[in-house]
């Protein structure tokens, strides 16, 4: 009897080690890092020469747009306090980071002619700190902040907006190809289109419902640009990667109803094709869907022709195949109904037609958009691999935000989910380089301020030194790094309270 006991204790054990085996890991070449960008924690916004940005003037003018009241003037202060920013990233054990360069810190006036030299040895210490260490810049070219004095021209709406991006793009190109092999031309550039130059969730909040579509193309070709500037003047020198990020959430029709399934392949349409079909698809363009709902309607409102301007042939050619990755931002899913309320026509959100709706069974994080559905980022990639021929994707930005805290059992539990389900869409043959974690550190969440915090380290606002402490979530982080498997649920016993300055 005894043996027989012995006998299934052993199976028993086998099995565990069987199924051990089994567990799903991160390959040994994926790459682990974190993200920010130039606006949301360097401060320092009229320093040592930086020009004003379109954030700037937004907030400085209208102060009451702003949760709590906290701008980007000192956000975390990254322009004095990035060896302490590196010092996190070393504790994490991260394999890159995601920065972004302030155009206006480096080119006040937006334009080449006058170089900020003080602007430039900022990102001279802070790219030298990190490779002192063996951590990869990632560099992102433009995340939102563009010069005021360009905005001021028009911003992204103007053609001439392609040359100015190629020509501050190039002097970057010029001073770090040497030191940075991964860059990002643009961080969403349909946030930027359909929120600034359509809705009026971010600035510039211009012409609503007339420029969003000029702001698409002349912002993909100013991608589109950058990327064969890389090409032919830096690639075989530096042999670097040039991609684009996306605001890339999943969505999902609220019902079975017909007419919820097609809303939901309209709004895909909208939000996911309009900008990977140019630069991913075979035969490029926008997408025809998009095409036809906006000459439809445009000619509805009495305009002589689309709102959405054409591609030549030229243009369809040169974004066609335009970056060597995907970034995808990925954050939530969203319910679709068809719905005819529009705020406005002409718009983007007239265009598409639906209503998002929130699910109330999944788990909130603190703003009403951001609802944890890891599936989501699962069938996100496989819609991705299946419309567009499996292209290799890195996942810029995902995360959670929590209030302050240390103990962020959220954050761990959600990002614990969809690394899970990243894992899954790697074994069902989803090309994935690299997944990295917004935000580093608590930051200014644009209009939300600091009442939303997304950092793996907090950050105290009100302190002198802005002093950044580990959260729970960065010590389960380090150790998915170090292990490279998801477990189900290790926690540290003590949180290591990091240096003070
Ligand atoms: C990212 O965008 C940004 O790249 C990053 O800078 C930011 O910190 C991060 O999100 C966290 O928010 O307030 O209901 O109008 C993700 C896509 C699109 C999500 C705009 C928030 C506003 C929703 N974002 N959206 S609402």
């Amino acid at each position: 009897m005894n043996l027989l006991w012995c006998l299934i204790y052993i199976c028993l054990i086998g099995v565990e080690a069987w199924s051990d085996n089994k567990r799903r890991k991160f390959s040994n070449d994926f790459k682990f890092g974190v993200s920010t960008s130039a606006y949301q924690v360097e401060g320092a916004w009229n320093v040592d020469g930086k020009g004003e940005s379109i954030w700037d003037r937004y907030f400085h003018d209208n102060p009451n747009v702003i949760t709590d009241g906290r701008n980007g003037d000192e956000a975390c202060d990254s322009y004095h306090k990035y060896k302490r920013d590196v010092e996190m990233l070393r504790e994490l054990g991260v394999d890159y980071y995601r920065f972004s360069i302030s155009w206006p810190r480096v080119l006040p006036s937006g334009f080449p002619n006058e170089q900020n030299k003080l602007g430039f040895q900022y990102y001279d210490n802070l790219i030298d700190e990190l490779l002192k260490y063996n951590i990869m810049p990632m560099v992102t070219l433009y995340h939102f902040d563009l010069p005021q004095k360009l905005q001021d021209l028009g911003g992204w709406a103007n053609p001439h907006s392609v040359d100015w991006f190629v020509d501050y793009v190039r002097v970057v190109f010029d001073r770090y190809a040497s030191k940075v092999k991964h860059w990002i031309t643009i961080n969403q550039p349909n946030s930027i289109c359909t929120s600034a130059y359509g809705e009026t969730a971010m600035t510039p909040d211009l012409n609503k419902g007339i420029t969003e579509y000029q702001c698409t193309k002349n912002i993909l070709l100013a991608h589109a640009m950058a990327y064969r500037l890389y090409q032919k003047e830096y690639k075989n020198k530096y042999k670097g990667s040039v991609g684009i990020s996306m605001s890339l959430n999943w969505a999902d029709p609220v019902d079975n109803s017909t007419e919820n399934v097609e809303a939901t392949e309209v709004f895909r349409g909208f939000n996911i094709d309009l900008f990977l079909n140019p630069i991913w698809s075979k035969n490029g363009d926008f997408p025809s869907i998009v095409k036809k709902i906006v000459a439809e309607k445009s000619k509805q409102q009495g305009f002589s022709k689309s709102r959405l301007p054409v591609l030549s042939p030229e243009e369809i050619e040169l974004l066609r195949g335009s970056a060597d990755f995907l970034g995808v931002n990925h954050y939530t899913t969203d319910l679709v109904k068809a719905s005819a309320k529009y705020i406005h026509s002409p718009s983007f959100e007239n265009d598409v037609g639906v209503e998002i709706v929130l699910d109330e069974k999944r788990n909130q994080s603190q703003p009403s958009w951001l609802r944890s559905a890891p599936y989501g980022l699962y069938k996100l990639c496989i819609y991705i691999n299946q419309n567009y021929d499996y292209p290799t994707i890195y996942i810029t930005e995902n995360g959670w935000s929590t209030k302050t805290g240390l103990w962020d059992r959220s954050r761990v539990e959600n990002m614990r989910l969809y690394l899970n389900a990243l894992l899954l869409a790697i074994e069902d043959g989803t090309t994935v380089k690299g997944y990295t974690v917004w935000s580093l550190m608590d930051n200014v969440e644009w209009q939300a301020g600091t009442s939303e915090r997304f950092g793996l380290y907090e950050v105290d606002f009100d302190s002198r030194y802005k002093k950044r402490t580990a959260r729970m979530s960065a010590l389960v982080y380090k150790r998915i790094i170090q292990s490279r498997i998801v477990e189900k649920d290790w926690e540290p016993r003590n949180l290591y309270i990091s240096s003070q300055y």
